[in-house]
């Protein structure tokens, strides 16, 4: 049996397996959810929450993390380092980005074709809404004055432009430290219109995409 993904287009921690998955080649069947599709999951593995992976042998495996665990020593070639590891300084950078960039980022998410599988009904749209607005507010206000949060990530983007040297952006390898920063940046290819990305942080973004066959936002 092909191994299936559960996951959504939009969500951050669905990309990270397929970071892994699409760098290996490893086949896997995406099966995306409707957002409010709660009795899929809940009928699945027990609660609301994606991604979850379905092995060979039919068990579920859920977190994003342990899905790339398994898939890194899936053909006994791991290409990550047996440890999660990343530095404190990088996991805070890439929350700060998060949180300056969400208010923008997930109004669109929405509407973006890329995301028709998540959001197929305007019930789903709906029920993604409600659930966010309560975090950042009103989307619709949101989508009108994008300015602050613009503001408040530029500078962020520009920080993390200097960390970008060797083994990031350059290299052919990837490491945990991928795993957990580009699925953020992916994110921002949704906001490319509105925010300039700094030179490494684009050229970063692209080598990863073509490294595992993921699709920025276009
Ligand atoms: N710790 C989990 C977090 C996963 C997570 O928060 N997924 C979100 C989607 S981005 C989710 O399933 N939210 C529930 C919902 O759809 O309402 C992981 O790393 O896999």
């Amino acid at each position: 049996m092909t191994m299936k993904l559960y996951l959504y287009q939009h969500c951050p921690f669905c990309i990270r397996p397929r970071i892994v998955a699409g760098f290996k080649k490893i086949p896997l069947e995406l099966i995306f959810l409707a957002n409010d599709d709660e009795k899929a999951h809940l009928d699945l593995i027990g609660k609301k929450q994606v991604p979850f992976l379905q092995k060979e042998n039919g068990n579920f495996l859920i977190e994003s993390l342990d899905i790339c665990q398994y898939l890194n020593n899936f053909d006994r070639k791991p290409i990550l380092s047996q440890e999660i590891v990343t530095t404190d300084t990088l996991i805070k950078l890439i929350s700060d980005i998060n949180n300056a960039s969400k208010s923008v980022v997930y109004p669109r998410f929405i509407n973006h074709p890329q995301n028709h599988q998540d959001f197929p009904t305007q019930s789903a749209k709906d029920y993604f809404e409600h659930k966010k607005e309560k975090y950042i507010g009103c989307f619709k206000a949101n989508l009108r004055f994008p300015q602050a949060s613009i503001d408040k990530t530029t500078p962020l983007l520009d920080v993390l432009n200097t960390f970008l040297t060797h083994p990031f952006a350059s290299g052919d390898q990837l490491s945990w430290d991928d795993i957990m920063l580009f699925p953020v940046l992916r994110n921002l290819t949704i906001i490319q219109d509105l925010i300039t990305i700094p030179s490494k942080v684009k050229h970063y973004i692209k080598n990863i995409c073509q490294l595992t066959g993921i699709q920025p936002y276009q």
